[in-house]
């Protein structure tokens, strides 16, 4: 019993929050590069900048980031070491294209990801590929609007016939869009969305969305076209909302919250839109931008399986005043009194991943992958860099045992399980390294100071041991 043969085991990492060389080999510049850390940083996560200083960055801190661009063997290595099967990670757009609408690629680019994935090939690692992960070239930001522009879709498109040509026999898992679903809170990391003074910002997003729902049923068809052992995943940032009280009012404000996160999983699993977001979007005159051959295009390409994040499950009120943001969190929450919280105030509660996986499973009945989970924490390492971890184990420990009743007792069909940042990396919510969910510590501070040196901590060799044993020694 347990987990099945052949179970992928790994760590998720995304671009731009562990490669650095951010001018490096022809790389464009790209949205995460010019989020600051600090009080604009909300502002700009959720579009609501009001000019955005295109010729005068403000760079992320991730410019170098933990420097994977020049360490990734060193890093493949230790997760070899761990027992990885699989590695999730993600393309920057910008090197590949850096302005985005060019017509060739940057040879450099492609070739940077090429030996990235040689080198797994190496210890027969599979890469499971994140087209994009809260990433679009600046320039298509600035010339096209970003994704709000049907014209993105063509040059999604262009990216993806790349990859998948270049990269066919070496890559088969690919997830089209990271946390699809958080565009309708964080419109710029997910779309390149900066609103304009005055307009719909609901039918903005909804625009974009379509736009990004069609780009992804178009990468599905390619990526089975090109190579039919390609398999085609969407991305959802999860998490089930439980209603305040059992009060009517607020079961029905979970459901609406739970639809909405929904929403883009309902799109790219069965193929067409649910009829609770055409009804709202008509009642609010939003027309949403069909063109001819969508509606087959969608049906047509349907997902191969369904990944998604999990952290916390989220608490819905009917009285939207009592729920909050809180540091940090997209998506608007009430404290759940049973529950203990991380130092970023995110909930934590095994049982509800499991919860979760059970309503994601029963809403679609297709095989479902964990590609994000774990816990961010303050670590503090010895004088040798060594970090005991013991917090970081239980809470993966729990996590992994309720991943595994839903497999045991509720007969769920689960690909695989990638915890969040096996290596410490930056954080994509406070744009800082102090927030470390890693194995691996890096020597590293929020301000760029650091030797960059990785350390093993003592959840390294536990989860060495839950890879060994198929998850049976926790
Ligand atoms: C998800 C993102 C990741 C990641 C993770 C942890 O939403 O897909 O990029 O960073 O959350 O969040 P944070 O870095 O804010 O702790």
């Amino acid at each position: 019993m347990g987990f099945k043969q052949g179970f992928l085991w790994g760590g998720a990492t995304a671009a731009n929050q562990v490669e650095g060389g951010y001018d490096e080999d022809g790389r464009g510049l790209a949205n995460v590069d010019v989020v600051p850390v600090g009080e604009d940083r909300f502002s700009i996560i959720t579009g609501q900048v009001k000019h955005l200083d295109f010729d005068n960055q403000h760079f992320y801190p991730a410019k170098e980031a933990i420097d994977m661009y020049h360490r990734y063997k060193e890093d493949i290595a230790l997760f070899a070491e761990m027992g990885f099967s699989t590695y999730r990670l993600s393309i920057s757009w910008s090197r590949i294209f850096p302005k985005g609408d060019e017509k060739e690629p940057n040879e450099e680019g492609l070739v940077f990801y090429e030996n990235l994935f040689k080198e797994c090939q190496k210890y027969n690692i599979e890469p499971l590929v994140t087209i994009t992960h809260f990433d679009i070239p600046m320039h298509l930001i600035k010339e096209y609007g970003g994704w709000r522009n049907r014209k993105v879709v063509d040059f999604y498109e262009k990216l993806c016939r790349v990859l998948f040509n270049r990269y066919k026999g070496l890559v088969k898992y690919w997830l089209t869009f990271n946390e699809i679903n958080l565009l309708l809170h964080a419109p710029f990391m997910g779309a390149g969305i900066v609103f304009e003074k005055g307009e719909n910002q609901k039918e903005v997003k909804y625009i974009a969305a379509h736009h990004e729902l069609i780009a992804s049923a178009l990468a599905t068809k390619i990526a089975h076209e090109v190579d039919p052992e390609n398999q085609v995943g969407c991305m959802l940032a999860g998490g089930k909302f439980y209603p305040m009280t059992p009060n009517p009012l607020d079961v029905f404000a979970a459901q609406k919250a739970d639809r909405e996160n929904y929403f883009f999983i309902d799109v790219q699993s069965q193929g067409e839109y649910p009829p609770y977001a055409l009804k709202e979007l008509e009642r609010e005159g939003i027309e949403v931008p069909f063109k001819k051959g969508d509606k087959e295009l969608l049906k047509d390409n349907t997902v191969d399986f369904i990944s998604f994040s999990y952290y916390s499950t989220r608490v819905a009120s009917a009285n939207t005043e009592d729920m909050d943001q809180g540091e940090a969190n997209l998506l608007s929450t009430v404290d759940n009194p049973y529950l203990e919280s991380t130092e970023w105030g995110w909930q934590v509660d095994p049982l509800g991943f499991r919860i979760t996986m059970n309503d994601i499973y029963d809403r679609y009945r297709k095989p479902l992958f964990v590609v994000e989970n774990g816990l961010g924490a303050i670590d503090t390492p010895d004088e040798d860099g060594y970090v005991e971890d013991d917090y970081r184990i239980k809470y993966l420990a729990d996590h992994i045992q309720s991943m595994k009743d839903a497999v045991e007792l509720d007969g769920i069909e689960l690909l695989g399980y990638t915890t969040w940042g096996p290596i410490d990396l930056v954080s994509a919510g406070t744009g800082e390294m102090s927030k470390r969910y890693g194995f691996i510590y890096v020597d590293r501070d929020d301000y760029g100071n650091g030797t960059l040196k990785r350390t093993k901590k003592k959840s390294f060799n536990w989860y060495k041991k839950v890879i060994e044993t198929n998850g049976e020694d926790l």
